[in-house]
């Protein structure tokens, strides 16, 4: 008999960057009390797993991707005690929590670290990755995400380390089999407390190039990623520990193709069981309706039926999607509505994350005093200390802060939109008093009830998670228009996105002569329909079965 499908295809993902989520002991920052507390709500919007960003102990020198011990909690979070009752409570609601685990590089405070500094012949030295100076300075010339060079000197161990990320997030050396294992066991302490999986952090870096020999061109990083040896790590990994659990893994590969994704998620290739590839998020800076539909038809081509690919457009590192992608001014409400069915009726698991169901958008701050985020900070230290001009560069490096996703998120119009009693850690957008959740709780139009109605369908109908995917080829080069079926079995449905600010006549075609529509979900009140047409307005979104 058949095995029983894996349980997290039909799931929706909750995405909590808990220290914007909710501040329960008013320092400033969330917590994971305030987790708890807020637990119904997220339970009320009907998704099942949720992904929880960095917990571990950490200097938080990148909001917790730097691990300084994999085994304690963040005191900003809260204790090991509380972690288990989050634990207990989000199961007691009938959810799962996967926990955001980075394995790529550790807090250069990690006790690691400091004993691999120590001496060259500490046992840890090799858990790290050293070189010698070349012509008295970097081993090589490359940029790392988040600063000029990937090599730091450290004067205590007289040798450069390598870092893909901060100088204080030093790689690991995956090719020490003594660090893989205590890798893996760490996991395993994870996996035995009863998490139903893992998020994991840049996990296509793993694997490095032999040698590090220059790069042509320093600036495009992708020699950092999906290096030889990266995916006998995963099946290790995957043998070692994930195949002994009934769990779910979702890594994080950038720059990935559909067909390179295939290696990472494949059904038989017994390594993860989805990936955030970015072909979206890092390679299309602004909407582009004919690039989104063709990244679509890739990875649709590339891994239906093989492996299952993961819907999103942002994230706690990429802007709100209602800003970047969609209208966060006069068609706000309607174009967050849209961009939600169009991701949660494309083949993939959607992922939410905090404040996208409420509509929530980016900011702008008007000092680089204000912004928190590293890789921003260091980028505008960087240009500005070439010379370049400091409010230039402060307006160039905002619409992709990854601050613009990081701000509190937004209870109600109360100070602080409810998210703290004390001041909080990054300011609060100044526009919660319209944004807010408990606004859209009280609103039966709501963004956040139209995503309960999404989620909703996707529980009763298997279409959404098994049909398959056929766009109509009519509107397949309309920049305005995303028009397609999903069918499984008898069940066929259309969905039909008007993404722009201009009202579309949608004309039917012949082949629907004979056939009925209803109309199962829309964001805008029912229009009168004429026989032959449907007129759409700005950032009108349907859903349709075909009968
Ligand atoms: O992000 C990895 C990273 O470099 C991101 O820029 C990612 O590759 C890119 O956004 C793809 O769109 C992860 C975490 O998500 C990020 O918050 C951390 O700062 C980073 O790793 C270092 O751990």
């Amino acid at each position: 008999a058949p095995s029983k499908p894996a349980w997290w295809k039909k799931s929706v993902v909750y995405q909590v960057y808990w220290r914007s989520f909710y501040d329960a002991d008013g320092d400033g920052y969330g917590d994971l009390e305030g987790v708890i507390r807020k637990l119904d709500y997220i339970r009320e919007l009907g998704v099942d797993v949720i992904w929880l960003n960095p917990v571990y102990e950490s200097p938080d020198l990148d909001n917790g991707y730097d691990i300084s011990d994999y085994e304690a909690i963040m005191s900003k979070a809260g204790t090991m005690e509380t972690w288990e009752r989050l634990l207990a409570e989000v199961h007691r609601r009938g959810m799962k929590l996967i926990m955001d685990l980075v394995v790529n590089h550790t807090s250069n405070r990690h006790p690691w670290f400091a004993e691999a500094r120590s001496s060259r012949d500490n046992p840890k030295r090799d858990w790290y990755i050293w070189k010698e100076p070349k012509n008295g300075g970097a081993p090589n010339n490359w940029r790392s995400y988040f600063a000029p060079s990937t090599w730091t000197w450290d004067a205590a161990a007289e040798q450069y380390y390598f870092h893909s990320f901060a100088s204080e997030q030093p790689d690991l050396n995956w090719r020490n089999p003594e660090l893989r294992e205590e890798i893996y066991r760490m996991m395993t302490f994870w996996l035995d407390k009863g998490i139903d999986g893992f998020r994991l952090d840049a996990i296509a870096l793993l694997a490095k190039p032999d040698g590090f020999p220059d790069a042509e061109r320093p600036e495009d990083i992708r020699y950092l990623t999906n290096n030889p040896g990266l995916h006998g790590y995963l099946r290790e990994m995957n043998e070692r520990v994930f195949s002994r659990y009934d769990i779910v893994t979702v890594g994080e590969a950038a720059f990935v193709t559909p067909e390179e994704g295939l290696m990472f998620v494949g059904e038989d290739r017994c390594e993860l069981n989805m990936l955030f590839h970015f072909e979206v998020c890092d390679e299309m800076p602004a909407w582009d309706m004919r690039r989104f539909k063709e990244i679509q038809r890739r990875w649709y081509e590339g891994l239906w039926g093989k492996g299952t690919n993961s819907q999103f457009l942002n994230n706690h590192d990429h802007t709100r999607q209602v800003t970047r992608y969609g209208n966060d001014g006069q068609y706000r409400v309607q174009s967050a509505k849209l961009l939600a069915t169009m991701l949660h009726t494309l083949p993939g698991v959607p992922y939410i994350y905090q404040g996208e169901e409420i509509g929530m958008t980016g900011v702008r701050f008007g000092a680089i005093e204000d912004y928190n985020d590293i890789a921003m900070r260091n980028r505008y230290a960087e240009e500005v200390g070439n010379g370049a001009d400091p409010g230039d560069t402060l307006a160039r490096l905002q619409p992709l802060s990854r601050d613009n996703s990081r701000t509190p998120m937004q209870w109600d119009d109360s100070p602080q939109a409810g998210f703290t009693k004390g001041t909080p850690w990054i300011r609060v957008n100044p526009n919660y008093a319209e944004i807010n959740a408990a606004k859209d709780l009280a609103d039966p139009d709501s963004v956040y009830r139209y995503y309960q109605a999404l989620i909703r369908l996707r529980k009763q109908h298997d279409v959404m998670t098994y049909g398959d995917f056929a766009e109509w080829p009519e509107w397949m080069a309309d920049e305005r228009m995303y028009v397609y079926e999903r069918a499984l079995d008898e069940t066929r449905w259309l969905i039909v996105l008007n993404h722009s600010d201009e009202p579309v006549s949608l004309d039917w075609p012949e082949r629907l002569r004979g056939s009925s529509l209803r109309l199962l979900l829309a964001n805008y009140p029912a229009a009168h329909e004429g026989e032959a047409a449907a007129q759409l307005r700005p950032h009108e979104a349907r859903i349709y079965e075909i009968l």
